[in-house]
């Protein structure tokens, strides 16, 4: 966040208006809301400054923060080791699924993990060859099949392949689109099934996708995909790029990681006090 960002225009409120008047909780609620946290949170923040009475702006910040922080938390994504574990990666077009396995497998195989893929977005005619590419580039195995197969079958057989060769983490590619969403969604929960009738429940995790410069968009989609199979965590992606990270406050699924550019490298363990610290400042 910038200069102009919301933690400045949260600074300059009492810049503007010394007086905890009416006009400063209009603000202060529209600053919040153009800052993507969402009308609830909004009201629950100005409620808590109206309580609370900040004579600074640092007791204001303050009071921002620790509420933020009450709704953002850290996810642990360390699989079991010795045992197969499945990440299923949802998402919608173009947030960074593809990429952030790739990403993912070379931090998990870093780590001493045997890591396959499973390219189980099949309705893209391009996307096999795109989880090739980075497999490839980062040296891991890959289960495919062709474009338009079956992709729990593809699933299945991943599964079939890791536990035959000893292989202890699954990274699967999914669909960001089909036909409608209800086809998408009904898929999604078809290859959860298939994963959870084969791996043990606790070390399976899905993992949401968001583009954290979509903003209230990011929201609906977590919503839409929680419907479908209950998520586990996110991971934020061009988390480098102009975010409208307020978002994450309203979703309330723990964050495992964020991505903050294309290379492999690009890519962080969620931090959360580095996060509020930045969307904040200091
Ligand atoms: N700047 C930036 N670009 C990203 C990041 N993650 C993915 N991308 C880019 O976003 C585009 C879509 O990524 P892709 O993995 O194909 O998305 P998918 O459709 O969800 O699989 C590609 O051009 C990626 O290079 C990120 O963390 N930062
Ligand atoms: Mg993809």
């Amino acid at each position: 966040m910038g200069k102009f960002g919301f933690g400045a225009k949260l600074k300059n409120l009492f810049g503007l208006n010394k007086t905890l008047d009416e006009s400063f909780f209009e603000d202060l609620e529209d600053t919040l809301i153009e800052g993507d946290f969402g009308a609830k949170n909004a009201m629950e923040i100005s409620d808590l400054v109206r309580e609370n009475k900040p004579k600074t702006e640092d007791e204001l910040t303050e009071l921002v923060k620790t509420t933020i922080s009450e709704k953002i938390s850290s996810a642990d994504l360390t699989p079991i080791k010795g045992e197969l574990n499945v990440y299923l990666v949802l998402g919608v077009n173009g947030v960074g699924k593809t990429t952030s396995i790739g990403k993912m497998a070379k931090y998990y195989s870093k780590k001493g993990y045997s890591v396959i893929m499973a390219a189980a977005d099949t309705f893209r005619a391009a996307a096999i060859e795109q989880l090739e590419m980075h497999a490839e580039r980062t040296g891991t195995r890959i289960v495919h099949q062709e474009t338009g197969s079956d992709p729990g079958a593809v699933v299945y057989d991943a599964i079939t392949s890791a536990l035959a060769k000893g292989d202890e983490l699954i990274l699967c590619d999914t669909a960001g689109r089909m036909h409608n969403k209800e086809n998408l969604m009904k898929e999604l929960q078809k290859i959860n099934k298939i994963i959870g009738a084969r791996v043990k429940p606790e070390n399976v995790r899905k993992i949401l996708v968001l583009d954290a410069t979509t903003g209230q968009n990011a929201v609906s989609q977590a919503r839409l995909f929680n419907e479908a199979v209950k998520l586990d965590a996110v991971i934020l992606t061009k988390y480098d790029s102009q975010s409208k990270a307020g978002a994450l406050t309203q979703i309330g699924i723990p964050v495992a990681f964020v991505g903050t550019g294309e290379h492999y490298e690009d890519f962080e363990v969620f931090d959360k006090e580095e996060y509020i610290k930045a969307l904040i400042g200091k």
